[in-house]
């Protein structure tokens, strides 16, 4: 479910935007789902509601892709902003997300913020949740050995560190 956006920044001359969604699984064209665009708005709502087809996920490490573009008559559209979740983390905590990023051109003040609504199969997350949990304490492993400045290296599923843990 992707419901809307807040503070989008503005791309047209009017002081607007016309934004959309793209929705995809790592952006494999394949699962390219749109939005409808919204005119002249930089607070769009878009309440609406879109399935990824359950096979079209390929591993846990899959990413589920809204990206935020202007819609331009004819021309390149531009990008406003994108949010990306990993698979193991909507499988481990479905529900809304709100979720802020930089402006990608940043003249803008405020902060644009998506919000959007991931709600996996109870079959995705009986087929995933094993995996999730292992990839979400891979997650805070390699977030641990950054915070305390050791290396490590990702090796046919074993960590070698060129320092060892106390
Ligand atoms: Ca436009």
């Amino acid at each position: 479910m992707v419901d809307r956006a807040d503070n989008l920044p503005a791309m047209d001359r009017n002081g607007y935007s016309d934004p959309y969604v793209l929705i995809s699984i790592d952006r494999r064209k394949e699962t390219k789902q749109k939005t409808k665009v919204v005119k002249k708005c930089l607070s769009p709502v878009w309440n609406q509601v879109f399935k990824l087809k359950e096979e079209h996920f390929k591993s846990i490490n899959d990413i589920i892709c809204f990206d935020v573009f202007d819609y331009d008559f004819g021309v390149d559209h531009d990008v406003l902003g994108f949010a990306h979740f990993p698979l193991y983390k909507s499988i481990l905590a479905p529900g809304q997300w709100h979720v802020t990023f930089g402006h990608v051109h940043d003249d803008a003040k405020t902060r644009s913020e998506i919000i959007v609504e991931i709600n996996p199969s109870a079959e995705l997350i009986a087929k995933y949740i094993d995996e999730a949990k292992v990839a979400a304490e891979e997650t805070k492993v390699n977030e641990f050995a950054r915070t305390k400045g050791y290396w490590y290296l990702f090796i046919g599923g074993m960590y070698a560190s060129s320092h060892s843990i106390q």
